[in-house]
């Protein structure tokens, strides 16, 4: 993956993001929809990562790269370190399980190449640990070597529940120089 392709955030941006609580909608970013930006599914699955059931239970937001939707042509140029990894972010509003429901049984966040490719995983978390105040947060690992990770927030709303993943993107010098199978 090239790093000098377009979408990487701007800094500032994500602190700002980060600070406002995700609230994409309010400073005029979107995420990506072009086809030459990498989306990949995410789902929750019954199961843990190593024992999935392949049936997703609940459909995710895609994860992408955040882009800005202005219409100044250098929005999304790259600024700063160019080999900087990309982050890849999903946020999912109303998830309609609890965060009961969840943690009463086996469940895990799974990460898919593409729809093409959606056999494929790329990364896994599963989902437990101790929520404070409505939160859990969770780590998502590597799947077959293919350099790509993050963490989880679960957010408990009322009967349902919000989702927001935040994935690095394989660096040329992170990403392994053959992917295990
Ligand atoms: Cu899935």
């Amino acid at each position: 993956m090239s790093a000098s392709r377009v979408g990487s955030l701007k800094s500032l941006t994500l602190g700002a993001l980060l600070v406002g609580g995700l609230s994409l909608t309010s400073i005029g970013v979107a995420l990506a929809q072009d086809a030459e930006v990498p989306a990949h599914p995410a789902h929750i699955h019954d199961g843990t990562c190593d024992d999935l059931n392949p049936a997703p239970k609940e459909t995710l937001s895609f994860v992408s790269v955040l882009m800005s939707d202005s219409d100044d042509e250098n929005a999304n140029t790259p600024q700063g370190v160019l080999t900087a990894g990309r982050v890849l972010l999903s946020t999912t509003e109303g998830v309609e399980l609890s965060m009961e429901d969840i943690l009463a049984d086996a469940h895990s966040i799974n990460i898919h190449l593409s729809e093409a490719e959606i056999d494929t995983y790329i990364a896994c978390g599963e989902i437990g640990g101790v929520p404070v105040d409505g939160d859990l947060y969770i780590g998502i690992r590597d799947v077959n070597g293919s350099g790509y990770s993050g963490v989880a927030r679960l957010s408990e709303d009322g009967d349902s529940t919000n989702v927001d993943i935040f994935l690095t993107e394989p660096t040329d010098e992170s990403a392994p120089a053959t992917p295990a199978s």
